[in-house]
């Protein structure tokens, strides 16, 4: 794990763990786990700098397929345990992987807060417009006529739109990415690690077991046709208006990123344990 005594060059299958994921055939978490490693492989960056930190669902199980350091946590908490990961160890590269339930559902909360803030992550949603772990449920993505058991006729409840929410709350860096395209998937995590600040990347990936339509959208999504700008007014403009098909970096801000103080005082556990004993 240490690779500061490696000399040779990392390979995307390096940055894999020997676990072999369990998602169904066919699952665009497929592709998204190898652009992840090949986005790491492409940056060289040492496996024991790197943490992945995620939710609960499909999609969430990405830190136990790596060889990073991994922390796959509670439901919808991924962005806080991140948060402190990174306030803590500020020299890591921390990724952040969920899905759209996970992530925009009962952690709708706390992305706007990560936006906000600004601290560096890298933070990956897995957008399959629904949840795929309990089973097909709608999520906040879910279009409101989609038709299913558990919601005959559909929710009838305008989706939640996750990349007019990130601008306007406030991320540094806002991307959609496609799981059909595993190396402009890579390139495009590749950028937002090295973007300063809170990047935040929604990747269409289909869940081909409860949205087995999904499979079309590698039919229907494009390159953006626009280059990236700093300006968010054009980027909410661009956003507000494309057909949720665009693929491509939409918005690299130049806001500075969150800095923990240099004043703050740091402690261990046994430390902070100790404070708290009664
Ligand atoms: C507090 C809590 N509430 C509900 C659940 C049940 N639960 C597990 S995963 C999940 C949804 C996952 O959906 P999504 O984030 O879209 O991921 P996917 O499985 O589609 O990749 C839910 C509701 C839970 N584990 N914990
Ligand atoms: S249920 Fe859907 S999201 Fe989950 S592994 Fe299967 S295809 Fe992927």
């Amino acid at each position: 794990m240490n690779d500061r005594i490696a000399s040779a060059a990392l390979t995307a299958a390096d940055y894999k763990s020997g676990t072999k994921p369990i998602w169904c055939p066919g699952c665009g978490d497929f592709t998204v786990l190898a652009a992840i490693t090949k986005a790491l492989a492409r940056l060289q960056l040492p496996r024991h700098q790197v943490a992945v930190v995620s939710g609960i669902g499909c999609s969430s199980r990405i830190p136990a397929y790596t060889s990073c350091y991994g922390f796959h946590g509670v439901h919808g908490r991924s962005l806080a345990a991140a948060t402190g990961l990174k306030a803590a160890r500020p020299d890591l590269t921390v990724l952040v992987a969920s899905g759209d339930g996970d992530g925009y559902s009962i952690g709708g909360n706390h992305f706007m807060h990560a936006c906000r803030r600004n601290v560096d992550l890298t933070y990956i949603v897995m957008d399959n417009h629904v949840y795929g772990m309990t089973k097909g449920q709608a999520s906040p993505t879910t279009e409101p006529d989609w038709d299913n058991k558990l919601s005959p006729g559909g929710t009838g409840i305008r989706p939640f739109h996750p990349l007019v929410i990130a601008l306007a709350a406030g991320a540094n860096f806002v991307a959609r990415a496609t799981s059909g395209d595993q190396n402009g998937t890579a390139e495009i995590i590749a950028q937002a690690i090295r973007h300063p600040g809170f990047s935040f990347i929604e990747i269409l990936s289909p869940c081909v077991t409860f949205r087995p339509e999904q499979k079309e959208w590698k039919n229907m999504v494009h390159p953006a046709s626009v280059e990236p700008t700093d300006d968010p007014a054009s980027a909410a403009r661009r956003i507000m208006t494309d057909d949720g098909f665009n693929i491509g970096v939409l918005y690299a801000g130049k806001r500075a990123p969150y800095a923990a103080s240099a004043t703050t005082v740091r402690r261990t556990v046994v430390e902070l344990e100790a404070e708290f004993e009664l």
